[in-house]
């Protein structure tokens, strides 16, 4: 039977199969092939005597390591306009993320009740000037939320951004259940929730959420420098155009990116993340932001 780990505790792993929840180990083979499981792994178990086994565990698409979660078709970005007010490099290196880990991005700009004309909004423009779709949501009243229930079907989403978001108040309202702790650190000392939990995969209108945030760390490591243009969709249309066969876009002349950016074609904040990013790979400070 085929079926996807949801769930890893002490050496058991809980395989969703069609409407069941299955309790299994994992056969001794892993082991020696230095193999573990990990939540979000497509695998083929079989049962005997109401004992599960993973008999195989299928290739990976991707792997994140903090979630420890595999298979992620998708990220929903969160930030919120403001309180905290977006950080553009930050969001930014959370697309590259997602296009280095060939994961789909969604970005949802939450807490639309605190800006008047967030429509306007310099993050909000970038994003659209990327290509990249996005959703508006006020999580506390529950505006958007439809929308992103909508894009979970067929998909195992993780959800990221930075602390304060509104990450947990809208996974939780999507679940209909405290899933996620919300509410800031101090409330969460005082109750004295110190246990570390393994992340799982919740199920939501016939999809997957990770119930603990992604990209926690953020770290990449590019093969090279010339890699980077890669994971900028919006150069991709370009692509050949410029006047130097292999142009960085960078001090090259006649570079139709820096054209398209000079005529607010490309917007230049995503330049100049880009420039930015360009010269920390130069410099080799490329492994740590
Ligand atoms: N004004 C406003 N506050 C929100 C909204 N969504 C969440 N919050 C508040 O923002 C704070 C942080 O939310 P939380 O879900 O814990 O953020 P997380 O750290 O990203 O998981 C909480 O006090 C929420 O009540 C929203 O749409 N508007
Ligand atoms: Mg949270
Ligand atoms: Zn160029």
């Amino acid at each position: 039977m085929e079926g996807i780990i949801i769930k890893g505790i002490g050496g058991f792993y809980y395989v969703k199969v069609k409407d069941q929840v299955i309790e299994c180990k994992a056969r001794g083979k892993f082991r020696k092939k230095g193999l573990s499981p990990i939540v979000g792994d497509k695998v083929d178990i079989t049962l005997k005597n109401n004992k599960g086994s993973i008999e195989e565990i299928y290739e990976r698409n991707n792997e994140l390591i903090r979630p420890l979660v595999s298979n992620i078709t998708q990220a929903l970005v969160v930030f919120s306009l403001k309180n905290p007010d977006v950080n553009l490099d930050l969001l930014n290196k959370f697309l590259l993320q997602c296009e280095l880990k060939k994961i789909k991005a969604i970005v949802c700009f939450n807490k639309t009740d605190l800006l008047e004309k967030y429509q306007d909004d310099k993050a909000v423009k970038m994003i659209k000037n990327a290509g990249y779709e996005y959703i508006f949501a006020n999580a506390k009243k529950g505006i958007g939320l439809e929308k992103i229930k909508n894009k979970l079907k067929n998909n195992v989403t993780v959800f990221c951004g930075q602390s304060g978001v509104g990450k947990s108040t809208i996974l939780n309202q999507l679940v209909g259940s405290e899933v996620m702790e919300t509410g800031n650190i101090s409330e969460k000392l005082k109750r004295g929730k110190h246990t570390t939990r393994h992340s799982q995969l919740v199920e939501i209108n016939e999809g997957f959420v990770v119930d603990t945030p992604g990209f926690s760390t953020l770290e990449v490591k590019f093969e090279s420098k010339e890699e980077l243009q890669e994971y900028f969709p919006e150069f991709w249309e370009y692509e050949n155009q410029c006047k130097f066969k292999g142009c960085m876009h960078y001090k090259e002349p006649e570079c139709i990116i820096k054209k398209a950016v000079e005529e607010n074609i490309i917007d230049s904040n995503r330049y100049k993340f880009y420039i930015k990013t360009l010269e920390e790979i130069i410099k080799g400070e490329k492994n740590k932001w």
